[in-house]
Order: C-alpha cells, then sequence, then structure tokens
C-alpha cells in the first residue's frame, strides 16, 4: 500500500495517479529501492521530513552525551572510565554526522541548534530521565543504546543517501555501545546482594521510558504512513518495539534480572512476547517539554552554546582573515 502513495499538504497520502509527474517518478524511484542524493529533486515535503526526523536524530546524540557525561569522573575503575569516555565521544562523532547529513537538505547547523534551544525542535524521550547510579550507565547501555539500534538498523535502509551511509557507520559503532552496557549489567547482576539489586532498579526505571523510545503507537503516529510511503521510515514504531521486546527479554532472563511488567508472556501465535504499553500520557509529557530533565538538559546544551560563543568567532574571524588574505594574492598576482 504504502509504495503506492504519497503525501498531499493535508494528512492524506496521495495514490500516483494525484501526483505531478515529478512526483510520480520520484517515488517511482524510491519504490525501485534507488536511493536519493542531495542535489536532486525531491517534494519539498520529503526534504522537510527528513530535516526534522534527522535533525533531532542528530539532537538525540549530543543532548544522549549528557546523562552518561554525568558518570565519567565516578566511573568504579579506570577501565570503565576509558571505555564510557570512548562511548561518549562516539555520541558527538555521531551527532557530527547527522547534522552533516541535514546540511545537505539546505539546512544551516546553527538554524538546527537554534530551533533546539528554543525548544521548537524534539530531541530523543529517553533523554529527559535522570541516571542515578552506576548501574544506569549499564541500563542505557544495554537498554537505550539496544533501542537505538534496533531503530538505526533499519534507518540504513532509508531512502535518502546520505542518511543512510550515515546509519551504516553509527549502527557499527552504537553495537560496542549496547555490549559495553550489557557488561556492565553482567557484573552488577553478578556481584554482590546490593549490585544486584540496583541492576534490577535501573531495569525496573528505564525499561518503559526505552520502550518509548520508538515513539507513539502506530494509531497515534502522525508521520509514520508517508514517511513509510518515501521509504524514509522502513518499519512502524510498534513493529520495532516488539522487536526490541522480543531481543531483550531473553537477555535479561540470562542476566538473572525481571522485566517490570506482570503481563508480559510468550505468544506462541504471533512468535513473540505479549506486553504492557508504556504510559503514553506520561510520554507526551516527556516530549512537550515536562520531563524529569528537560530542562536541566536544554539548560546544558545552551550553556554550551553560549560558552563557545568566544570559539567560534574565533574561528570565523580566523576563516575571514584567511579569506580576504587569499583574495587579496589572488589580486596581487593577476
Ligand atoms: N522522543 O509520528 P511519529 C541514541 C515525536 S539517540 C521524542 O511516530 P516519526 C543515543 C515525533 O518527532 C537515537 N519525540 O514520528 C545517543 C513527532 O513529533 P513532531 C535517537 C518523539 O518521526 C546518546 C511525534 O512524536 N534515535 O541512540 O515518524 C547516548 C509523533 O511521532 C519520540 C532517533 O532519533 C521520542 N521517542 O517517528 C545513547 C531515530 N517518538 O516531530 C544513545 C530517528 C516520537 O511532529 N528517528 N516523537 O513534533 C526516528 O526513527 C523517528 O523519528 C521516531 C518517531 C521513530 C523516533
Amino acid at each position: 500500500m504504502y509504495a503506492q502513495m504519497v503525501k498531499t499538504d493535508a494528512d492524506r497520502v496521495r495514490s500516483l495517479d494525484e501526483m505531478s509527474a515529478h512526483e510520480r517518478a520520484f517515488q517511482e524511484r524510491v519504490d525501485r529501492g534507488e536511493k536519493i542524493e542531495p542535489k536532486e529533486w525531491m517534494p519539498e515535503a520529503y526534504r522537510k521530513t527528513l530535516i526534522r526526523q534527522i535533525g533531532q536524530h542528530a539532537h538525540s546524540e549530543i543532548v544522549g552525551q549528557l546523562p552518561e557525561g554525568n558518570w565519567i569522573t565516578r566511573a568504579p575503575t579506570l577501565e570503565r572510565k576509558a571505555i564510557l569516555l570512548a562511548k561518549v565521544q562516539d555520541e558527538a562523532g555521531h551527532g557530527l554526522y547527522l547534522y552533516c547529513a541535514a546540511e545537505t537538505l539546505g539546512v544551516s547547523r546553527d538554524e538546527l541548534l537554534a530551533l533546539l534551544h528554543s525548544g521548537k525542535m524534539k530531541y530523543s524521550s529517553i533523554f529527559n530521565y535522570p541516571t542515578l547510579n552506576w548501574a544506569d550507565i549499564g541500563a542505557v547501555g544495554w537498554l537505550v543504546d539496544g533501542a537505538a539500534i534496533m531503530n538505526q538498523v533499519q534507518l540504513q535502509k532509508t531512502s535518502y543517501g546520505p542518511y543512510s551511509r550515515a546509519m551504516i557507520r553509527i549502527c557499527k559503532e552504537e553495537s560496542f555501545h549496547q555490549r559495553q552496557g550489557y557488561d556492565i549489567m553482567m557484573k552488577m547482576a553478578a556481584g554482590s546482594p546490593e549490585q544486584k539489586r540496583m541492576a534490577q532498579d535501573a531495569l525496573n526505571r528505564f525499561w518503559y521510558p526505552s520502550l518509548m523510545m520508538f515513539g507513539p503507537s502506530d494509531a497515534d503516529s502522525v508521520h509514520s504512513a508517508q514517511s513509510m510511503a518515501w521509504k524514509i521510515k522502513i518499519n512502524t514504531n510498534d513493529e520495532l518495539r516488539q522487536k526490541f521486546v522480543d531481543q531483550t527479554v531473553p537477555q535479561a532472563k540470562y542476566l538473572g534480572l525481571t522485566i517490570p511488567d506482570e503481563n508480559l508472556k510468550w505468544n506462541e501465535e504471533k512468535g513473540g512476547y505479549d506486553f504492557s504499553e508504556p504510559d503514553w500520557d506520561e510520554f507526551f509529557e516527556v516530549i512537550n517539554g515536562n520531563g524529569p530533565c528537560n530542562k536541566e538538559r536544554l539548560g546544558a546544551r545552551v550553556k554550551a552554546w553560549e560558552d563557545g560563543r568566544w570559539f567560534r568567532d574565533g574561528l570565523n574571524a580566523h576563516a575571514e582573515k584567511a579569506a580576504a588574505r587569499r583574495a587579496a594574492a589572488k589580486i596581487a598576482a593577476e
């Protein structure tokens, strides 16, 4: 169904017959699985949808540094500190690839950051929850990076070339991130009773927020139908959430931890687990700016931007002087 349809200005998805010649040719390229590249013609709504999603994705990477960065100075060993430092640094790199991918669509990084700082653009809901102790760093790697990979693996096949290529590299790094988190959880779960209790508590607090990372249920997902028609998204929010649960339950069992869901049950017929939905009211509160850490996270990003102003100004002044010198040298040589 999706492959036959493209969005109108309204919420409806149009059939091929209703499209202009340009739109139809574009849709047919997408349907054939061709990648769309930056300089090629694309519908304005496709471009805007990508800027929204890639921009939010980039913001998630850099805001996502904050809850983990908070624990670098308190990592329990030098080895754990070095690993966490590398991971948090990777997230900055992911943000960079993604901002670059968004820039190919004609938006500047400064514009995207201004939208983040003014609260007009979102970032992943998960980073509005606090990391209270070391076990949370394990849970973030295991569950948050685990959920992120589940989503990003399919995004490697997304129709926009620069986004797809950024995802291929990011997925490789994310799998290291997930393993480092699981490794922390293994250590904690096999440690003292107090360490195991901390691991269980971290799982209890991060389980439902991790399920929310996949977005609202399909019935409430505003963008899915159009984004799937354009192959920006390959799977629905609910499909990915189900895959994540099916993958994670055996991992929790291996750790000897209990997923905090009384309704969790293997369903032979569907070949997957039945599970409880997260609290969607809480999700909408969080994405509308009212989660436990929204103000703190945004405040930290705005402060970093302000604190870095002198450095950006210095770089710009240097670039301007260098350009003026090059121009003067060119005139002198003529
Ligand atoms: N959080 O129509 P829907 C990481 C919004 S970071 C906040 O289903 P869509 C990591 C959605 O934007 C990885 N907002 O939307 C980093 C829309 O609002 P707007 C982050 C959410 O776009 C550091 C509205 O709800 N991954 O791995 O079709 C350390 C309706 O939703 C969320 C990505 O960003 C949410 N969870 O589907 C550790 C992946 N969910 O824009 C780890 C890329 C929904 O109309 N993004 N909303 O105001 C996507 O795949 C899709 O955008 C989503 C949502 C599946 C998230």
